[in-house]
C-alpha cells in the first residue's frame, strides 16, 4: 500500500523495465533506425528507452531545410559580428535576419542582404514545417491512429501560415513578417499591436488568450485528477472510457462534488485538443483581419461601443 501512495507523488517516475520494445510493424522497417537503449535519465521526464527512431524520407526532408533555415539563420548572425565567435555569443539576443523592406512588395528576387537570405530561410523552414506535418500524418495512418496529432498540428501551422505567407499575399508585401532573432521578434510583436491600434483591442487575439489560458488550465486539471486517482489505476484512461473503474468514479466525483459538473473520462481529451487548436485558428484570423479589414483595433471597439472614448478617463483640464 505505501508504494501505491508514492506512486501519488508528483515527482516520483516509475520506469519499469523489460526487453525494448520495437513497435508496431510499419510499411517500411527499413526505416526504422538505430538500436535502442534505456536511459535512467530520460527515464525521469517520459519512456526511459531511446529508439529506434522512424525515418522516411518526408522525415530526411524535414531535417535537411530544417537544419538549413536555421543554419541561414547562424550564418547572417555570424555576418553581422564579422564572424568573431565571442561576440555571436554576447550579442546573440540581439543579432536578427530580417525581412526585405515594404517595398520591393512580393518580389521573391530580392538582394540577398536585403532580405533574398530571409526570403530563403523562411522558404525552407515552411518546406520543413510542411513536410513534418505529412510525417505525422502518415506515421498515426500507419499505426492505425487518429490522425488528430496532425490536425492540431495544423492549426499551428496554420498560424504560422496566417502571419508569414497568408497576410503578406494580402497586404502585397513581406515587409512586416515576424524578423528572425530573440529581441527582434518581441520588438515587432510589441510594434505590430501598437501600429495596428493595440491588440489588447482585437476580439480574436483575446479568444485566443482565452483558449491558450482554458487550454493551460484544462491540462493542469486533467494532469492533477489523473495523479491524484494514478494509486487506483487512473493512468489508464482509454480504458476507464469503456470500463469506467474506481479511478474514474473518484476523480468524475472530485470534480462534481467541488464545481458541480465533471468532464468525462472522454471528453476532457476533447476539451482539451478542442482549446488547443482553437487557440492558433482564433489567433489566425485575428491576424488575417489585422491591417486588411480592420486598421486601428482601439478604434474599432470604440465604433463598436466596447471600449470608452480614451479622454472619458480623465476629468477635464482647467
Ligand atoms: C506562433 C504559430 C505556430 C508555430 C509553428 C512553428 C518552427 C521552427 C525555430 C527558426 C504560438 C514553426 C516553426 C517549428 C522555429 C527556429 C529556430 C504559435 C505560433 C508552426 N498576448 N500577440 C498571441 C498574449 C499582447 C501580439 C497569441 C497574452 C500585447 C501579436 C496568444 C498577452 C501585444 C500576436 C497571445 C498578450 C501583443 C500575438 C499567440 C498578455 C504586444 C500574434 C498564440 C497577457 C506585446 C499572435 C492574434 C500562440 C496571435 C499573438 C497571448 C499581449 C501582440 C494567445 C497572454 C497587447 C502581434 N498573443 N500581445 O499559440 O495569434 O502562439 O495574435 O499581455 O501574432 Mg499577444
Amino acid at each position: 500500500m505505501s508504494e501505491l501512495r508514492d506512486y501519488q507523488n508528483i515527482f516520483t517516475a516509475v520506469q519499469p523495465r523489460g526487453p525494448f520494445e520495437v513497435g508496431a510493424p510499419t510499411d517500411h522497417p527499413e526505416n526504422r533506425l538505430g538500436t535502442p537503449f534505456f536511459s535512467y535519465w530520460v527515464g525521469l521526464f517520459g519512456n526511459a528507452q531511446i529508439g529506434p527512431i522512424y525515418l522516411g524520407w518526408w522525415g530526411v526532408i524535414s531535417l535537411i531545410t530544417g537544419t538549413l533555415s536555421i543554419n541561414l539563420i547562424g550564418i547572417h548572425y555570424l555576418n553581422e559580428v564579422s564572424w568573431n565567435i565571442p561576440e555571436f555569443f554576447r550579442q546573440f539576443f540581439w543579432l536578427s535576419l530580417d525581412p526585405p523592406d515594404e517595398s520591393y512588395g512580393l518580389s521573391l528576387l530580392v538582394p540577398w542582404n536585403e532580405g533574398g537570405m530571409y526570403l530563403l530561410s523562411s522558404f525552407l523552414l515552411l518546406v520543413s514545417v510542411l513536410t513534418w506535418w505529412v510525417r505525422t500524418y502518415l506515421r498515426a495512418v500507419n499505426l492505425g491512429m487518429g490522425t488528430h496529432v496532425a490536425w492540431g498540428f495544423a492549426a499551428a501551422i496554420f498560424l504560422f501560415l496566417s502571419l508569414g505567407l497568408f497576410r503578406p499575399l494580402l497586404v502585397g508585401h513581406w515587409g512586416e513578417n515576424v524578423p528572425y532573432g530573440i529581441f527582434t521578434h518581441l520588438d515587432w510583436t510589441n510594434n505590430f499591436s501598437l501600429i495596428y491600434g493595440n491588440f489588447f483591442y482585437n476580439p480574436f487575439h483575446a479568444l485566443s488568450i482565452a483558449f491558450l489560458y482554458g487550454s493551460a488550465l484544462l491540462f493542469a486539471m486533467h494532469g492533477a485528477t489523473i495523479l491524484a486517482v494514478g494509486r487506483v489505476g487512473g493512468e489508464r484512461e482509454l480504458e476507464q472510457i469503456v470500463d469506467r473503474g474506481t479511478a474514474s468514479e473518484r476523480a468524475a466525483l472530485f470534480w462534481r462534488w467541488t464545481m458541480g459538473f465533471n468532464a468525462s473520462m472522454e471528453s476532457i481529451h476533447r476539451w482539451g485538443w478542442w482549446f488547443a487548436v482553437l487557440t492558433t485558428i482564433t489567433g489566425g484570423i485575428g491576424i488575417l483581419l489585422t491591417g486588411t479589414v480592420v486598421d486601428d483595433w482601439y478604434g474599432w471597439a470604440v465604433l463598436h461601443g466596447f471600449a470608452p472614448e480614451e479622454p472619458r478617463f480623465y476629468p477635464a483640464q482647467p
